[in-house]
C-alpha cells in the first residue's frame, strides 16, 4: 500500500491542529518541518502524538557527525518516530542520523533528489544516485525523490531495491499523485490538502492513492 503523508507546513497551532484531527482518518503519517515547529514550538509534537500517526522531523539535518546526533537526539526525544536528513554531508555525517534513529527504533530517510525546479542545477549528473547508494550504505529506512520527475524515482528505485521511497511534489509542485504513488512508497502532500476548503476531503481524495 502507498501511504499518504500529510506535510503540515501551517504557522498557527490550533488550525495545524485541527487540520491534522480532522484528516488523519485518512492519512498514515505526518510531516513537520522548520514552518510548524519554528511558529508553534517543539511542544506541537506533544499535540499531534494523541493522532497516534507516526510523526516525520523534516529537518533535512546537514552538519557534522557529532551536530547531526544532537540534532537526532533532541528529535526523538521530542517525541517524533522518524527524521530526514541530507546525504550531501557524506556516509558519516548521515550515518550519525540513522544509528540515533535506529536507537530509539525509528527511521531515517536521505534525501536523494529534490522536487523543485533549480533542484537539477546539482543533484542529476550522478549525484542523486550518488546519493540514493550512500543511503542504501548508511542502512537508511529510505530516501526521498521527486514527485515532479517519475523517470527519475524509476532511476533510484533500480539502486535503493525496497527501500522506502517517499516522494513530496505532488499538487501544488505540478507532480501527478496516481503516477507516482505506483512507484514509491508513500507521497507527501502539503498545500493541495492544508490550503483546501475542505482539508479531510481533500485528504480523502488523496487516499485513494493507498492500494
Ligand atoms: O508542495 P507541497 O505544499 O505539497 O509540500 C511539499 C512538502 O515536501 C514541503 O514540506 C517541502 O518542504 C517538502 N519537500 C519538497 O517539496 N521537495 C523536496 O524535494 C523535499 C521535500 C521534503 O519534504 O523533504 C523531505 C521529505
Amino acid at each position: 500500500m502507498t501511504e499518504l503523508i500529510l506535510s503540515l507546513d501551517v504557522l498557527d497551532r490550533k488550525r495545524a491542529v485541527q487540520i491534522a484531527e480532522s484528516c488523519a482518518p485518512f492519512i498514515d503519517e505526518i510531516k513537520v518541518g522548520y514552518p510548524l515547529v519554528l511558529s508553534a514550538g517543539l511542544s506541537i509534537v506533544e499535540d499531534l502524538a494523541g493522532l497516534g500517526l507516526p510523526l516525520i522531523a523534516d529537518f533535512k539535518v546537514a552538519d557534522i557527525p557529532n551536530t547531526n546526533r544532537l540534532i537526532c537526539e533532541a528529535v526523538f526525544a521530542a517525541g517524533f518516530d522518524a527524521v530526514i536528513a541530507h546525504g550531501f554531508v557524506g556516509a558519516d555525517a548521515a550515518r550519525a542520523c540513522v544509528e540515533v534513529a535506529h536507537n530509539h527504533s525509528g527511521a531515517a530517510y536521505i534525501v536523494a533528489e529534490m522536487s523543485h525546479p533549480g533542484a537539477t542545477e546539482f543533484f542529476h549528473g550522478g549525484v542523486a544516485e550518488s546519493l540514493a547508494e550512500l543511503a542504501v550504505a548508511c542502512r537508511a529506512d529510505g530516501i526521498i525523490a521527486p514527485a515532479t520527475r517519475p523517470e527519475r524515482i524509476a532511476r533510484l528505485r533500480e539502486i535503493v531495491g525496497e527501500k522506502a521511497i517517499y516522494s513530496p511534489g505532488v499538487g501544488a509542485q505540478g507532480g501527478d499523485p496516481d503516477t507516482v504513488a505506483r512507484l514509491v512508497d508513500g507521497v507527501i502532500v502539503g498545500r493541495s490538502i492544508y490550503e483546501a476548503e475542505d482539508p479531510a476531503a481533500e485528504a480523502e481524495r488523496f487516499s485513494r492513492i493507498r492500494r
